[in-house]
């Protein structure tokens, strides 16, 4: 069986520990991916002290040059796109349309992040003295502890790496356990590039072990973690204690709405992609459907016919609609809430369960699922479960739809279903979410617009488009005095005291 390494220091090593573990196909547990490090702290001040050394170099190589390396980055990205979304597939379960799609988001990172080194705008603004320029300007930070999900593992490690890196920071990288395959392949295609070695850094392992030496570790002052809300609480504790900066992005309760006046064959369309796409592991995953009673008992009928026509299956096979959940211990928190939902009166209508089908029986598999009457209020509609599970509440008005959707402790993304113009600014204008879609799923955001969520969906920061690399720069003024005299702002200014 093939065992893979850490990549630190400049070289595939192996950890510290000598312990591995196994990677297994979340379609067929009989196929063994390969063996990778159960690495510890010892790896990790190891990687931060040659990433400490990568940075002093990178942080003095002219940007446009830094974002070269990730135009090849992305040109190597596009050549290999077929067989990394093949591995993507096997190793955590998504169809090849969607890792097709995670992979051309990290191409599309690429080049923006290229693209923005030769940008990185700082501002030039007058002084208000004589003879004197001021102007604001970015500087790079240090090493970034990178720690990434499962469930887009090439995407979001660039999201995060290539602004950083751009940005002429170094990263130390720790991808979730269940997709370090991916991750592996990420850094080489790095290193091919022509990254300076020392500059990325891959420690793989559990979050307890490597996440959190990461993240506890001195020599690395900013942090970007996407995960649970529940983890990002400790991250973010230790990042405060720590004075260090912090990047979260964690759970979603997302909504879409259908109005009356909607356009149902198009909403239909778009609750299946949005629920079930990624078996409903994604933290923009529509969770909640929430249906205006003018069209609820029809519109529903509708979903359940098409949502029991779904093929599931392994996501390399042709015609596989959803594919496995990315592990056991995934399949049975979703079970977990597919009891609490019928223990609070909540209608099963569709799946529910592990499918009968014997060929499935080696992966973990899960029906679609869809449960109407739910209380809004309720744990079922509450509660992110990162699952195929999605729950329907029915209003009376888009008042009734506004406030439910604002009800719960996330904010990432909604969407509305209307032909109403005045109704969908509405929505744009009240629905607390960091993104809101008109006519259009709850998944799917460009990876050229800023990405993240209010309340507890995050910490302020923005991924993607321009807005990320503000995070990973820290902004610096000059001032330049070429008068020759001593001028004292706020003091000598021409304009003096007003009568
Ligand atoms: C995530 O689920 O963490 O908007 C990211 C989307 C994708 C990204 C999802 N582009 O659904």
């Amino acid at each position: 069986m093939k065992q893979f390494n850490n990549f630190i220091g400049g070289a595939w090593i192996a950890p510290d520990s000598g312990e591995y573990f196994e990677n297994r196909n979340p379609a067929n547990r009989d196929d063994v991916i390969g063996r990778f490090p159960l690495s510890g702290p010892t790896d990790v001040d190891r990687a931060v002290k040659s990433a400490t050394r990568g940075f002093a170099d990178w942080r003095s190589t002219p940007a446009p040059a830094r974002g070269d390396v990730l135009r090849i980055v992305g040109d190597i990205m596009a050549t290999r796109k077929e067989e990394i979304a093949d591995a993507m597939t096997r190793e955590m379960g998504k169809p090849l349309t969607e890792t097709r799609g995670d992979v051309q988001e990290g191409i599309d990172t690429a080049y923006y992040a290229a693209s923005e080194g030769r940008r990185l705008f700082g501002h030039t603004v007058p002084s208000e003295l004589r003879n004197k320029w001021a102007m604001s300007y970015r500087r790079p930070i240090g090493v970034a502890g990178i720690i990434c999900p499962f469930n887009f593992p090439m995407a979001i490690p660039t999201w995060k790496m290539f602004p950083a890196l751009v940005c002429g920071n170094a990263c130390v990288f720790k991808p979730a356990e269940d997709v370090p395959h991916t991750a592996t392949i990420l850094v080489e295609i790095l290193l091919e590039a022509g990254l300076p070695p020392e500059v990325i850094q891959l420690v793989h392992g559990t979050g307890e072990e490597v996440g959190a030496a990461i993240v506890e570790h001195p020599g690395v002052p900013l942090i970007s973690f996407t995960g649970s809300t529940e983890t990002g609480s400790i991250v973010g504790a230790v990042c405060g204690r720590m004075h260090k900066r912090l990047s979260l992005e964690m759970g979603g309760k997302n909504a879409q709405i259908v109005m009356a006046d909607a356009d149902l064959d198009l909403a239909l369309e778009g609750a299946l992609w949005g629920a079930f796409g990624t078996t409903g592991q994604r933290c923009t995953a529509t969770s909640r459907l929430i249906l205006h009673t003018g069209i609820h008992d029809r519109f529903l009928s509708m979903l359940v016919d098409r949502a029991r026509t779904l093929k599931l299956g392994d996501g390399r096979k042709e015609g596989t609609d959803v594919g496995p959940m990315i592990s056991e211990a995934a399949v049975d928190k979703v079970e977990r809430y597919i009891d609490i939902g019928q223990a609070d009166g909540a209608d099963l209508l569709c799946g529910g369960r592990r499918p009968d089908d014997g060929k499935l029986g080696n992966g973990n598999f899960f029906e679609p699922t869809i449960f109407a009457r739910v209380e809004a209020g309720s744990r079922l509609e509450q509660e992110e479960i990162f699952g195929p599970v999605l729950s329907v509440v029915r209003v009376a008005s888009a008042d009734e739809a506004f406030t439910v959707n604002n009800d719960v402790r996330y904010g990432l993304s909604s969407s509305i279903y209307t032909r109403d113009v005045n109704v969908a600014f509405r929505a744009l204008n009240d629905l607390d979410n960091g993104i809101t879609y008109v006519n259009a799923p709850t998944i799917g955001a460009e990876a050229h617009l800023p990405f993240g969520g209010v309340k507890q969906t995050g910490n302020g920061h923005r991924e993607g488009g321009w807005q990320v690399y503000e995070f990973y720069s820290e902004t610096k003024v000059g001032y330049a005095d070429f008068s020759g005299t001593l001028q004292r702002a706020q003091i000598d200014n021409y304009l003096g005291a007003p009568d």
